[in-house]
């Protein structure tokens, strides 16, 4: 029993969910910003300004005692163009004092570089990652962001769940009336993001190789629904198209033929180059972030895959089910794919709707989610798996991606409600203890409630 002594006890956040001042000191919209605006809920204006709290919210995690800092970096930030030709100094500035701020107080900045938020420019320019263009537009930026801060982060995130978006094509500015179509030009987008992302790889094992660098993928474990064998494959097909596909094609070099026949059903050809099957090959991710809230049950209706929810069991009021053993299953099917590849959990968490009540938050069914989650993710770290660090989403109250501020994850709450109403208060949460216990007694608090 136990965790590893340096074991990397964190917390995670993205920029468009968390920062605010959207259009402050220079920087531009993203695509999550215009999307944002067009919701019925909080746009990303309205989020829980950590721009403005910086201090205030590093403070908060020198008290929970975090270890790791996952964020991320908005890339029109620091360049409003997307591209090198504007680099903007007030944005830039930002994530230098972050950084030192969180290195002074031994925090581990773990850094997304590219968080659901591409910039609109490039969208207006060439339509983003359609065009080829992105593929240096990406790496540029990337590129510049670790030359600037290689010596102060170890840790670096290619792309944010990209199968996500590659799913949902509007979160990458690409839309079409024709289903096919869209099918099409997002897998176009898919292939330019594997390039764009293998050659960042690659140029930092060339030129940093003391560097981390992988992707954070969103993998959540896919369960038979019946005995049934359809239902048996369904799982494992939707585990493979959606989650291994990526995780192959970064970490092993190599695009699987399942995917390319699946896309060939599609009548889609990827026509790769001799020098892109190189580049990808060249461009094996180091680490996995892994993004992990749940588990699917997946059942075949009238040859359609449909999810099932389980009678009595546990789910969030948004559907996501309550499987602590599923986090277990997932850490243990990555250990057998890739043998040792360090695994971050970079996400990991319980969402609720809640309100302050004489000035506290209790979320007990976050602190049973941390407890009994934890102790799964012990046991696989006794099974043989590599987990080297826990960022639960969310250090503090956050935007969600698409369900605005009402759903919340954070340990830290933020008094600002749905049409962005607040004064932005921080208040530690019950889960906020808990989870500084857990820190302070490097896990065995865990065994201690037990
Ligand atoms: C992941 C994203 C996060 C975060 C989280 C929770 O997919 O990487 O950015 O949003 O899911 O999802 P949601 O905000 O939809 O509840």
């Amino acid at each position: 029993m136990g965790f590893p002594n340096n074991f990397l006890w964190g917390a995670s956040t993205s920029a468009f969910q968390v920062e605010s001042a959207v259009n402050e000191d220079g920087k531009t919209d993203s695509i999550a910003d215009v999307r944002s605006r067009k919701m019925s809920v909080a746009s990303t204006d309205m989020a829980s300004d950590e721009y403005h709290h910086l201090h205030e919210d590093i403070a908060l995690m020198k008290e929970l005692g975090l270890k790791a800092y996952r964020f991320s970096i908005s890339w029109t930030r620091v360049l409003p163009n997307g591209d090198l030709s504007v680099i903007n100094s007030k944005g830039l500035s930002y994530y230098q004092k972050m950084i030192k701020l969180l290195k002074d107080n031994q925090i581990e900045p773990i850094v997304t570089i590219y968080h659901f938020d591409y910039p609109m420019a490039l969208i207006k320019k060439y339509k983003g990652w359609l065009d080829p263009n992105s593929i240096n537009d990406y790496f540029n930026y990337a590129k510049f962001l670790i030359d600037q801060f290689h010596n102060q982060v170890k840790y670096w995130l290619t792309i944010n769940e990209q199968e996500v978006q590659v799913f949902n094509p509007n979160m990458l500015g690409i839309y079409d009336n024709n289903a096919s179509k869209l099918f099409e030009k997002a897998q176009t987008a898919n292939l330019n993001m594997y390039l764009g992302q293998a050659k960042i790889i690659k140029y930092v094992r060339e030129n940093y190789p003391n560097l981390k660098i992988g992707p954070a993928v969103s993998f959540p474990t896919y369960l038979p629904a019946t005995m049934a064998s359809e239902d048996a494959w369904a799982a494992k097909k939707q585990e493979n198209i959606f989650a291994f596909s990526l995780m192959d094609i970064v970490i092993r070099g190599k695009i699987p033929k399942l995917y390319l026949n699946w896309l060939q059903k599609h009548n889609v050809h990827w026509n790769l180059t001799i020098s892109d099957k190189k580049l990808l090959k060249q461009g094996k991710a180091n680490y996995l972030g892994l993004n992990w809230y749940t588990t699917q049950r997946l059942t075949v209706v009238d040859h359609k895959v449909k999810e099932v929810k389980i009678k009595n069991a546990k789910y969030t009021e948004w559907g996501w089910a309550y499987d602590p053993v599923g986090l277990r299953f997932a850490l243990n099917q990555i250990q057998e794919r890739y043998s040792d590849i360090p695994v971050i959990i970079t996400e990991c968490g319980w969402s609720e709707r809640e309100k302050l009540e004489n000035g506290q938050v209790h979320d007990p069914d976050r602190i049973n989610y941390l407890k009994d989650h934890l102790l799964q993710l012990n046991k696989a770290l006794h099974d043989g798996v590599n987990v080297i660090g826990f960022c639960p989403w969310s250090f503090i109250d956050l935007l969600s991606s698409h369900e605005g501020m009402a759903k919340r994850y954070g340990l830290v709450y933020v008094n600002v409600n749905d049409r962005g109403k607040g004064d932005r208060k921080r208040i530690k949460k019950d889960s906020f203890d808990y989870y500084r216990k857990i820190i302070e007694t490097n896990g065995q608090s865990l065994f201690e409630s037990n």
